[in-house]
């Protein structure tokens, strides 16, 4: 399979500044190197970070750093859109969560909208600008995104180029667990496919991404879009991470939904996000990273089976 890595230093969506060093601590752990190391038939390439120049657009009420917000994801789009078109699945390294508008975006106009999305959090960043009790914008992505709930934001300047055409209907959570009493009703009213760790606990992790795939693409041809929260694994699993949340998937579980997701053959984009590595110790960030690095490998057909060697020895 192809790979095309691209980082997102961005960390406007959130007040803790460490998350733009996400990509480069993830790189540093050898992501590459460990990426192309799979088997024979994985191709890597790394198309760098991206950057950004900030369009002067005029500030909206409670959504902290606009403009940035707006400016960033405008370019992670067009870079997304390019890697998928160049025939590669999109591994996208945050920054922080609300790059993931840009992620899904670019993600669409590749795929010409066939898309379903699995978003693994503790969060369901769904709120709005008005339902926010923080303005954090990475608790906002996913409302943007959503068809359904795009008559409850004013008017966006800037951010034309991105259109609301995914519906919620082809969206599902897993690993929820904090989730704001706004957030709770528009997954109510909206009959969002949504397992928070009960359901973890009640069906076990491999039938709750079994019925989550099987709502969200029901006859199997839609590209996958993961979008990866670090915070969705437990706090002592991914402590390095802004908004840590105990009573998270374990590792195994983590790496068992991406192992599940490569098997389906039709990953087209991964988002890896919110590892901040000046949360914690050295110890904590090595294995915050190191975690993060495990669930991506999985997703690009790591077998934790171990691989026959390419050539037969003389036995
Ligand atoms: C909270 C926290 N729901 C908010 N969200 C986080 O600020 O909207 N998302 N941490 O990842
Ligand atoms: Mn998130
Ligand atoms: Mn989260
Ligand atoms: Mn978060």
């Amino acid at each position: 399979s192809k790979i095309g890595v691209l980082g997102v230093p961005f960390n406007k969506g959130q007040p803790k500044l460490g998350v733009a060093k996400g990509p480069k601590v993830i790189r540093d752990a050898g992501l590459i190197q460990k990426l192309s190391e799979i088997h024979e038939l994985v191709d890597v390439k790394d198309y760098g970070d991206v950057s950004y120049n900030i369009n002067e657009v005029k500030e909206i009420l409670n959504m902290k750093e606009y403009p940035h917000f707006a400016s960033c994801n405008l370019e992670v789009s067009r870079n997304v859109e390019k890697i998928v078109k160049d025939g590669r699945i999109c591994l996208t390294l945050g920054g922080d969560h609300s790059i993931a508008v840009g992620t899904v975006d670019g993600h669409i106009k590749a795929k010409t909208e066939n898309i379903c999305i699995l978003w693994i959090d503790a969060h369901a960043d769904l709120n709005t600008n008005k339902t926010s009790s923080s303005g954090n914008v990475h608790g906002m992505p996913m409302a943007l995104l959503a068809r359904e709930l795009s008559d409850y934001w004013p008017y966006l300047p800037g951010m034309d180029w991105q259109k609301p055409v995914i519906s919620i209907r082809n969206v599902a959570y897993i690993g929820l667990r904090s989730v704001d009493s706004y957030e709770r009703l528009v997954i109510d009213r909206l009959g969002i496919t949504a397992f928070g760790m009960e359901d973890v606990e009640n069906y076990g992790i491999n039938t709750v991404v079994k019925m989550a795939l099987d709502r969200i693409d029901p006859e199997g041809r839609r590209s996958i879009h993961v979008s990866y929260d670090i915070d969705s694994l437990d706090s002592l699993e991914a402590p390095s991470t802004g908004t840590s949340v105990r009573g998270g998937l374990t590792l195994r579980e983590g790496i068992h939904i991406m192992e599940t997701i490569h098997k389906t053959g039709r990953l087209g984009a991964m988002d890896l996000v919110e590892v901040n590595p000046s949360i914690g110790s050295e110890k904590d960030v090595n294995r915050t990273v190191e975690a993060a690095v495990h669930v991506i490998l999985a997703a690009f057909g790591h077998s934790r089976r171990g691989l026959l060697p390419k050539t037969s020895l003389p036995l």
